[in-house]
Formats: structure tokens, sequence, C-alpha cells
């Protein structure tokens, strides 16, 4: 069972701190998915790229809410983390596919938006924003996970362009993929310093991939590039500077998985608080267990600061704080929200017994999905690197 009703995520007025349109905002969300993705989610191919689920987020505005325009029509080129965190959160709260789906089309095409050419921006992203164009980012490699730096997927001068050689594995969305974002050796030997930025069709001669089955179903897999040709206007940022293009998309996307934790978070509080109100054991509702109460509380408390976290960390980057500070609170965020959801939904299943484990169950799925969070967009290890880092750096900002 991959969709639920939905928890409301209610607050009381004068607490932190999304706005009453912010709060009205992810109802509207939530409906949207409740009535008109869940069927179409549903209906898809788990493991495959859901087309039709795409291109209705698109027709509905969300896909949108990824890559705003100014008040002129104009494409923007800056994201805002809090509507990202906001999509995440809600949508996760009711159907985790919608709410991937979503995340990859903004974590692929970000790097084209933020750096590349206007005729490369006008050319993928109207497309990607309608649902229509499907969109990877790939980064990882067998012999470069948490050491991004260590790519070798190679990228040979070829008159005006280069072309590629070599894999990437882990990647969301392929090789089904419309167009990808492709970090490539321009230099060798060269670490974070020689890696360049692409854009690049997936339609282009070359460009292969399989499938790779998950513990919970994704669209997910390898890409391979045999001599796949690419041209200068398909650089993102400037040769040799593409790690910064890969670690600033990060930079926007962490605190987002972290709202989509959140939202699985409370869909498992949820159904921890109602089940345990309403089974009765021990002559009494679980709930009048302190054991079960304390739990509770525990529970509803990481997640109140995962949310915190989150969303303090979205208002950060929304709100220009210094490239430091961005990245640190980023990988706060991540960090702390992943952990904690994992706990949430693990006691939530502690706290339902045998019936939390069946296949179909909310929680079965919760747990299944939860799990890659903590590894993807840099491992919980890394977020502690990076937060390490910048407590014995503070004052100098690296960008
Ligand atoms: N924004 C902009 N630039 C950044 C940056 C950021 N957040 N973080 C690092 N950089 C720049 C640095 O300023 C440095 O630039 P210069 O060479 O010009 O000084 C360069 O990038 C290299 O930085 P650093 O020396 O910190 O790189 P490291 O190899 O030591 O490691 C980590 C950086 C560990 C943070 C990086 O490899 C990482 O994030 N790994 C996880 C990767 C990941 O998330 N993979 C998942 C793929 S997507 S599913």
């Amino acid at each position: 069972m991959a969709s639920y009703s939905g928890s409301t995520g209610e607050r009381p007025k004068g607490l932190f701190a999304l706005t009453e349109q912010q709060q009205w905002r992810m109802e509207e969300v939530r409906e949207i998915a409740r009535n008109e993705l869940v069927p179409l989610a549903h209906a898809g191919d788990p493991g495959a790229v859901n087309r039709p689920l795409l291109r209705a987020m698109g027709q509905r505005g969300l896909l949108q809410g990824l890559f705003p325009k100014s008040s002129s029509g104009q494409q923007s080129r800056e994201a805002q983390a809090m509507e990202l965190c906001i999509l995440r959160e809600s949508l996760a709260s009711v159907n985790t596919e919608a709410e991937t789906a979503l995340a990859l089309q903004g974590l692929g095409a970000y790097p084209i938006l933020q750096s590349g050419s206007q005729e490369i921006v006008d050319e993928w992203i109207p497309k990607v924003a309608d649902g229509t164009a499907v969109a990877a980012f790939a980064l990882s490699e067998t012999g470069a996970g948490s050491d991004a730096a260590a790519l070798e997927l190679r990228a040979d001068p070829d008159g005006n362009g280069w072309r590629l050689y070599g894999e990437k594995i882990w990647i969301s969305n392929a090789p089904e993929a419309d167009i990808y974002t492709v970090f490539a050796r321009t230099t060798p030997g060269a670490g974070a310093r020689g890696v360049t930025a692409f854009a690049v069709p997936a339609a282009r001669q070359g460009v292969g991939g399989e499938h790779i089955d998950l513990v919970a179903p994704h669209p997910i897999g390898t890409v391979t590039f045999d001599a796949v040709r690419v041209e200068k206007g398909e650089v993102l940022g400037e040769v040799d500077r593409g790690f910064r293009v890969a670690m600033r998309t990060l930079d926007l996307f962490r605190p987002s998985v972290g709202a989509f934790a959140v939202g699985m978070g409370q869909a498992a509080l949820d159904a921890a608080v109602s089940y345990t109100a309403t089974r009765e054991a021990f002559g009494g509702y679980l709930a009048d267990q302190q054991a079960v109460s304390h739990a509770l509380a525990n529970m509803a408390t990481q997640l109140e600061a995962s949310r915190l976290l989150v969303y303090a960390a979205a208002s950060a980057y929304d709100s220009g704080a210094s490239p430091h500070e961005i990245t640190k609170r980023s990988a706060m965020a991540k960090l702390y929200a992943t952990e904690t959801a994992q706990f949430v939904i693990d006691t939530a299943i502690q706290l339902h017994g045998a019936r939390g484990l069946v296949q179909g169950h909310l929680l079965e799925h919760l747990y299944r999905e939860v799990r890659a969070t903590r590894i993807y967009e840099g491992a919980s290890e890394i977020q502690r690197t990076i937060i390490g880092r910048s407590l014995f750096r503070p004052s100098q900002d690296k960008k």
C-alpha cells in the first residue's frame, strides 16, 4: 500500500512558523495528491518512471513550484527551498511515489536551471516543469559514492566538444530519463577541480543503461556512455568547475530529503496514535501504558525538531544566508530528519506488532521506503563530516 489518507499536519497558531498561506498550500497539495495522484500512482508499474503521474503533477502546477517564474513570466534561475520542502512534506504524507517523482524532476533539472545556458534552460526546463520530459542527476559511480570527487567518467576532448566514456550507477530515473545532468572528469588527477557538468539528452547516440531493483521499488539504474558526443553549449557552468554545481544542487535538495522524511514520519506517527488509542490490551487501551505514551512522545518531539531544522534550513537558503551557513544547515536537516524518520517508523511498527509488518500495510511500505534516505544525496556519515568541518572553519566561506 503506497498511499494513505494523509496527516493533517495542522499546528496551532503562534507556533513555528509556516504561514497560514503555507499551511493552506500544504493542505491543497495533500488534497490534490489524495484525489488525483494516488490513483495514477497505483496504476503505474512499481519501479518504473510513471509518466502519467508526472504529467498530472505538471498539469496541476506542482512541478512548476520547483521552477518558479518572475512576475514578468521569465524563468527564474533561483529555486525556492521552502516551496520545495512544503511540496515534499505534504506529498510524502499521502503518497511516496508522487513525492519522489516530483523531487527527482527537481534534482535532475536543477543543475540546468542553476548553471545552464539560456538555450539549454529554454529547451529543457519547460518540458521538465510540465512533466513531459524526465530529468536525472548523474553523479555517483561504482568507485565514487560518498567520495564524489573521485569520479572517473571520462570526458575526452573531441574537436569543439567532448566525448563521454564510462558508467554512472544508482541514478534515479535511469535508464528512462530524457535528460541527464552528468558530472564527468575533464582534467585527470585534479580531484574536485577537474570535474565538469554537462546536460546530456538521453536520445544522444551511445547513451544506455539498465534498471536496478531495490528493497522499495524505485525507478533507478545505471547510465552508460559509449563515446557520447557533448557540445560546448551543453556545459553547465564552467569547465572543471562542475563539482560545485553538484554540491550547490545537493545543498538545495538535502533539506527537502528531510522534508520527505518528516512527511513519512508524520504518517507513521499518526498511524501509531490512532492504533494505540483504540487497541485494547491489559484491560484498557495500549496508549494507557506509560511505555507506549512515552514512545509516542519521543516520536512526536523528534519529528517536530526535524521539521524545525528542515524549514530553518530552507528559510536560510531562500533568505540568502551565507553559502557556508546554507551548507551546514542543509546537512543538519537531512541528517536529523532522516535518522528520526527511521526511528519513528520503526517504533510505529513496534507499537503495531506483527500487523505493521504485513505486506501492503502502510508501515511496512514506509519501513522499506525510509531506508534509502539515510544513504542517498550524502549518507548520514557524510552529513556529519560536513557539519564537523563547519565547526572548525566557521568564518571561511569556501564558495
Ligand atoms: N557548495 C559549493 N562548493 C562546494 C561545496 C558546496 N556545498 N562543498 C564543497 N565545495 C567546493 C569546495 O569549495 C572546493 O572547491 P575548491 O577546490 O575550489 O576549493 C571543492 O568543492 C572540493 O571541496 P572539498 O575539498 O570539501 O571536497 P571533498 O572531496 O573533501 O568532499 C564532500 C566533499 C564529502 C562534502 C562531498 O564529496 C560530498 O558531498 N559527498 C557526498 C556525495 C553525495 O551526496 N552523493 C550522492 C549523489 S546524489 S544521490
